[in-house]
């Protein structure tokens, strides 16, 4: 077989790359590893940045979003028991869009499915061939049997674990990263939101999250220790102390039901420098991770694509090869920002383990900063909504 783009992972990076190579008729094939089912049941981002938003009317999958979606302009934080909005209305001309990580990738299959895409799902065995030749390839396993696919350029679409980046000899790469001495418990629930914006609560006890789907399905995150385990959380539980880490004023409102989700995810910032090996190109996960804070790890994975697509889009269509010579330049520029931004609200939002008095009061006075300062708020407004490609 042969394709202009292989793309390893078939998540939303990879989807989105496809469709938008697709929409310029570059001829691209997706390699999944798991089945479409197994990637629509993994609950994860929720805001959207308007860069991602116009990608997908780009990728001629925006209709859902555009009916189903919601804007929000504003944001609240709150700590010692009280809150204060952010308007970003008042600082940036952008609001974000509040719809599902899972919509999204669900209506980029079905526009893959719509034009006949080609996509492979249970692939197994993946192998990167000659990236840094003029003419790589991959070899992969699909039912049983030996796929061979060679290409113009392959696409690492394959998140934190996938195969892309350690195809890059580790003499050619270089890792950057910090893990945090917490993991977020998450569940989504059937319930009114509690507010109309989402809520950040930095408390005593940790971290809450109260964010939301729709009208009637919110998604709560609770800031947990790494080996907590789901099982050591009942929904009861969840509430309870969901209830003790946001202002009084919220949680007597809170409406509470059962979980129709719950998990557990590590907290981590990741950079792999560079993002291009070759005529291989690393996108979203697979180069880089944010803690999700500051909602940015989908929406960083767009803007990847959006600087890959570009730059091959300029290539097929001209013979130019500059903006894929300097792809990884680019996206790290964008990327290293979104991971100051992500590390900075995971900082200031959550309890450390051995957070002295003295850290205490520092993060309490960036709080009372945050609060009284309208420059504060306009560069956490300006950084939420998303920085520009
Ligand atoms: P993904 O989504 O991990 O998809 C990679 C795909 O590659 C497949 N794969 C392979 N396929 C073939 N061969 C192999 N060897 C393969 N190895 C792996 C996998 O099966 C998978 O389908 O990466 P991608 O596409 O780069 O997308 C990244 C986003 O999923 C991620 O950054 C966000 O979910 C992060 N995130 C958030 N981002 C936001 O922008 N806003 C948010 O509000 C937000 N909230 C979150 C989040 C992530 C969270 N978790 C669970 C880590 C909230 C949470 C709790
Ligand atoms: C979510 O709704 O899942 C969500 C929202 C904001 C974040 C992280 C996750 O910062």
């Amino acid at each position: 077989m042969r394709v202009n783009v292989a793309i390893i992972g078939g998540g939303p990076s990879g989807l989105l790359l496809a469709q938008l190579l697709h929409q310029s008729g570059i001829d691209a094939i997706v390699l999944e590893r798991k089945t479409r089912e197994y990637v629509l049941s993994r609950i994860r981002a929720g805001v959207l940045e308007r860069g991602i938003v116009d990608l997908m009317v780009k990728a001629g999958a925006a209709d859902r979003l555009q009916a189903e979606s919601f804007t929000h302009d504003g944001t609240v934080i709150a700590y010692k028991g009280e809150s204060f909005a952010i308007p970003f209305s008042k600082y940036t001309a952008h609001p974000v869009t509040v719809y599902g990580q899972t919509e999204l990738t669900r209506d980029l299959y079905d526009a893959r499915e719509a034009v006949n895409g080609k996509t492979l799902f249970n692939v197994e065995d993946v192998v990167i061939n000659n990236a840094k030749s003029s003419s790589p390839s991959i070899d992969c396993i699909v039912d049983g049997k030996q796929v061979h696919i060679d290409c113009d350029y392959i696409a690492g679409c394959d998140g934190f674990h996938g195969v892309s980046r350690q195809t890059i000899p580790p003499e050619a790469r270089r890792e950057y990263e910090k893990n945090y001495p917490f993991g977020w418990l998450g569940i989504l629930s059937e319930t009114k939101p509690v507010h109309e914006e989402l809520i950040y609560a930095n408390s005593d006890r940790g971290f809450a999250l109260c964010s939301m789907r729709n009208e009637r399905l919110s998604r709560y995150y609770l800031q947990c220790d790494t080996n907590d385990h789901i099982d050591n959380w009942s929904d009861a539980q969840f509430w309870d102390e969901l209830k003790k880490r946001i202002p009084e004023k919220f949680a007597d409102t809170l409406e509470s039901g059962p979980s129709i989700e719950k998990s557990i995810a590590p907290l981590r910032s990741f950079v792999c420098e560079p993002m291009q090996w070759g005529r291989l190109f690393l996108c979203g996960d697979a180069a880089h991770i944010v803690p999700p804070t500051g909602a940015k790890g989908l929406n960083t994975a767009a803007s990847d694509v959006h600087y890959l697509f570009t730059a091959l889009k300029q290539w097929y269509a001209e013979k130019d090869h500059q903006l894929l010579d300097t792809y990884s330049q680019t996206a790290l520029k964008r990327v290293w920002k979104v991971e100051r931004f992500s590390w900075w609200m995971t900082t200031m939002l959550h309890r450390f383990p051995d957070q002295s008095d003295f850290d205490l009061q520092i993060q309490s006075a960036e709080l009372d900063f945050l609060r009284e300062s309208e420059s504060a708020q306009a560069s956490l407004a300006t950084n939420y909504v998303g920085l520009p490609y």
